[in-house]
């Protein structure tokens, strides 16, 4: 029989020689495996006599954990050596200057939209969002349009696929159930903007089947029309830019609102272009209202105790109307070139801590 002590120092001298994981794995198969060195070895013992066998096991034994804890530590020192091998192959130099390939620009409607909310921002409104996949109740009925009523067909609803009750959930035609789930949750006074994606099935020059919304909901016990009319007006000057820009409440009709009415600015129009803030013509800017009863009440809202105004707007349209962009259907082709000339330069956000250390 082989002489344990020399198989030891022969396997750990092969262990120490092994080059990389592959070379001790077989070591490790050869030696310790099924058919290894040592397990023949110790198959052997059987044919020896009891004291013999004793003694030859104990040293196999020995053999065998010597030389498993030699290729342990041999494949700890190989598997740190690969790692530091990687480190250094895939280094990067974090000091070499970059191209980062000029610098993008925001979307029209991300730059209208942060304007609209610094506005309301600063009138004390805040933003609620909500779901674009609506409930009829939410889209609809709550906002006091009932299954037949004819703003049902003049909305052009996008539906889901029936449900096992037989309802259908819609993609919201306006963000107005957002109103109705902020006055669910929250009690009065409600000052909030809700902006989004809203849906429509219509799409010609003009429409396209998404397009983004702002409304806004005031609720207290004494809101007016004298505050929407102020807080309208006040909106219209800042946004345009125009401090004395006319503004007219032209009556209108809206289910959820009554009294209703558009919002006019003051503009004039030659052959291609409209001109905002002076001459004898009119622009339709947005709707609003006093908040019906019926919409209070399906809000949970106590219409003898309170009352509110609501108003609503399309964010493409006064994108196009501040920035001149002659096409609505451009706003969502995704044209690098188009961004570039109609885009923004993200604006840094000035902060007094700049300067300040700790
Ligand atoms: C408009 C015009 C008038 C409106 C009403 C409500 C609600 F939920 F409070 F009743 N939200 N938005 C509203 C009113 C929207 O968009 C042209």
């Amino acid at each position: 029989m082989e002489n344990p002590e020399q198989l030891k120092d022969a396997l750990l001298a092969d262990v120490a020689a092994a080059g990389d994981l592959d070379s001790l794995e077989q070591l490790r198969v050869s030696a310790l495996g099924r058919k290894g060195r040592i397990t023949d070895l110790m198959k052997g013992l059987g044919a020896l006599d009891p004291d013999e066998r004793r003694a030859t096991g104990q040293a196999l034994n020995q053999v065998k954990e010597a030389v498993q804890s030699a290729i342990d530590a041999r494949k700890a020192d190989l598997e740190d050596a690969a790692l530091d091998a990687r480190l250094v192959d895939e280094a990067v130099d974090v000091t070499l200057p970059v191209d980062i390939g000029g610098q993008g620009r925001l979307h029209p409607i991300s730059q209208t939209l942060d304007e609209v909310i610094a506005i309301f921002g600063e009138m004390g409104f805040s933003v609620a969002e909500g779901p674009d996949i609506e409930d009829d109740f939410h889209n609809f009925e709550a906002l006091n349009i009932p299954p037949e009523h004819p703003a049902r067909q003049m909305h052009d609803t996008f539906y889901l696929p029936e449900k096992s009750d037989a309802s259908r959930m819609v993609l919201r035609t306006h963000t107005s159930p957002v109103q109705i789930r902020t006055m669910e949750n929250e009690e009065p006074p409600i000052r909030i903007i809700a902006p989004g994606r809203t849906y429509r099935c219509d799409s010609d020059l003009t429409h396209t089947p998404m397009f983004h919304q702002v409304e806004g909901l005031v609720v207290d016990k004494t809101s007016h029309m004298g505050h929407l009319k102020g807080c309208l007006i006040e909106f219209c000057r800042a946004y345009f830019e125009v401090g004395d820009v006319p503004v007219r409440f032209r009556p209108s009709y809206f289910p959820f609102t009554e009294p209703s009415a558009e919002v006019d600015i003051g503009c004039s129009r030659d052959r291609d272009s409209i001109k905002i803030g002076a001459g004898d013509d009119w622009l339709e800017i947005l709707g609003c209202g006093m908040v019906h009863p019926n919409v209070l009440r399906a809000g949970g809202i106590d219409p003898d105790e309170y009352q509110g105004f609501a108003f609503g707007m399309g964010l493409e349209r006064i994108a196009m109307l501040k920035y001149g962009i002659p096409d609505l259907r451009t706003f969502f082709e995704a044209d690098l070139r188009w961004l570039r000339h109609y885009g923004f330069v993200p604006m840094e956000v000035p902060t007094m801590l700049r300067g300040l250390t700790t």
